[in-house]
């Protein structure tokens, strides 16, 4: 494809899928963020998180998601955060949030931490008080000094709308700005001009009993013929006609587009979800090759708390790997095969090894640029 096309393709997509109604207010505040980071001489890093939706209705009752649930995004904004980074945190509306993912959803419920004193006061159990403490000092930081700033999203819709602002915002950042693209970002979807407006119908009766006019209150005699189709007809031979034929189309990649035009200075670092482990780095290294950006992070679904790998130009991969019972043995330089999969949650998160391997990197981005503007 060329540079024009890509502009085209751009425009078409941008101009077709409405953006998010909070898109001019995420934009203001992304723009105070960065000015008073910049001000400070913070480095800046857009961490993407959780999973995008793609809505079947335009007034959506039902969706497609993936599995995500913004672990990696949130834990990997902490580590950013501990680096002295400042960090836009755009994720998936109710996902992990850095600081509090430690006791929401179903691991380590806040409730459960908590008791009652003879008064009839709230406090937290003796037992789970350090290592809330070191939670809430930290959190209380980013709330304190403004590093965090939280710019929720639900579609992939909403999701390109809003990467494009703040990676455009970004741009003059230079080198220093980081892109850290986590969420895991779907694939197809389904263009506006195919999407229904209301709610997908399992049966045509309305039309069927109102077939002139929908608004009127008295229904016609109902009209049974091979076209009524309801949903009591569930047998395996249904003709597909009754069927819900689900068809997609592929989300135009923008990571092209993100690199040559929206942030073209900026550290880009994606990350390629695999589930087979045969191919995981040979679409890794295509990824880079094809987008020419700075850093593939590659991860299996089922291995992805254990071990990743990092592709980037000019440099021999390197598997990071948090340790595990029994060690690594022969696994050594390969990926673990999903049968291989620890079970549970490793003792030290992956992403304690990832950010600094990652700001390294960072620094050596920017000194390779300083160095270019010199000469
Ligand atoms: C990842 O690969 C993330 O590491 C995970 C994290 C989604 C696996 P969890 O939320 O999972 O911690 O459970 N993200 C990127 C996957 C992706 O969609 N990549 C796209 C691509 O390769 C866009 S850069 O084309």
């Amino acid at each position: 494809m060329s540079a024009a096309e890509f502009l085209q393709a751009e425009d078409a997509y941008f101009s077709t899928n409405p953006p998010p109604k909070q898109l001019a207010a995420h934009t203001a505040l992304a723009e105070a963020f960065i000015t008073q980071h910049v001000a400070a001489n913070r480095r800046v890093v857009l961490v993407t998180s959780g999973g995008t939706t793609v809505p079947l209705e335009k007034n959506t009752v039902r969706f497609i998601d993936n599995f995500s649930a913004g672990t990696r995004g949130a834990t990997s904004a902490e580590y950013f955060l501990s680096a002295g980074y400042a960090v836009i945190f755009l994720h998936r509306q109710f996902s992990l949030l850095p600081y509090s993912r430690h006791y929401s959803h179903s691991t380590d419920c806040l409730l459960d931490l908590l008791s009652e004193d003879a008064d009839g006061r709230v406090a937290v159990r003796p037992d789970d008080s350090d290592r809330i403490l070191e939670v809430l000092r930290k959190y209380q930081s980013a709330r304190r000094n403004n590093t965090l700033l939280l710019l929720p999203f639900v579609t992939i819709g909403d999701y390109l709308h809003e990467l494009r602002a703040v990676a455009r915002l970004m741009a003059p950042l230079g080198s220093s700005g980081l892109l850290y693209l986590a969420a895991a970002v779907s694939d197809f979807f389904v263009p506006p001009e195919r999407l229904s407006e209301h709610k997908i119908q399992s049966t045509n009766i309305i039309e069927k009993l109102y077939p002139k006019d929908k608004d009127s209150k008295t229904p016609s005699p109902p009209i049974e013929d091979e076209e009524t189709f309801d949903n009591f007809d569930a047998s395996p031979r249904v003709p597909r006609s009754k069927r819900l034929i689900i068809d997609l189309d592929p989300v135009p990649k923008f990571l092209k587009t993100l690199v040559e035009g929206w942030a073209p200075l900026g550290m880009i670092v994606s990350f390629k979800l695999e589930t087979d482990p045969r191919i995981l780095v040979h679409k890794a290294r295509y990824s880079l090759e094809r987008y020419q950006h700075h850093l593939v992070v590659g991860n299996l679904l089922s291995t992805r708390k254990w071990e990743v790998v990092f592709v980037a130009p000019g440099r021999e991969d390197q598997w990071l790997r948090v340790p595990r019972h029994g060690g690594w043995g022969d696994a050594e330089g390969r990926p673990l095969r999903p049968d291989e999969a620890p079970e549970g949650d490793p003792e030290e998160e992956i992403e304690a090894l990832i950010i600094p391997a990652v700001a390294e990197l960072h620094d050596a981005h920017i000194a390779k640029s300083n160095s270019i503007e010199k000469k």
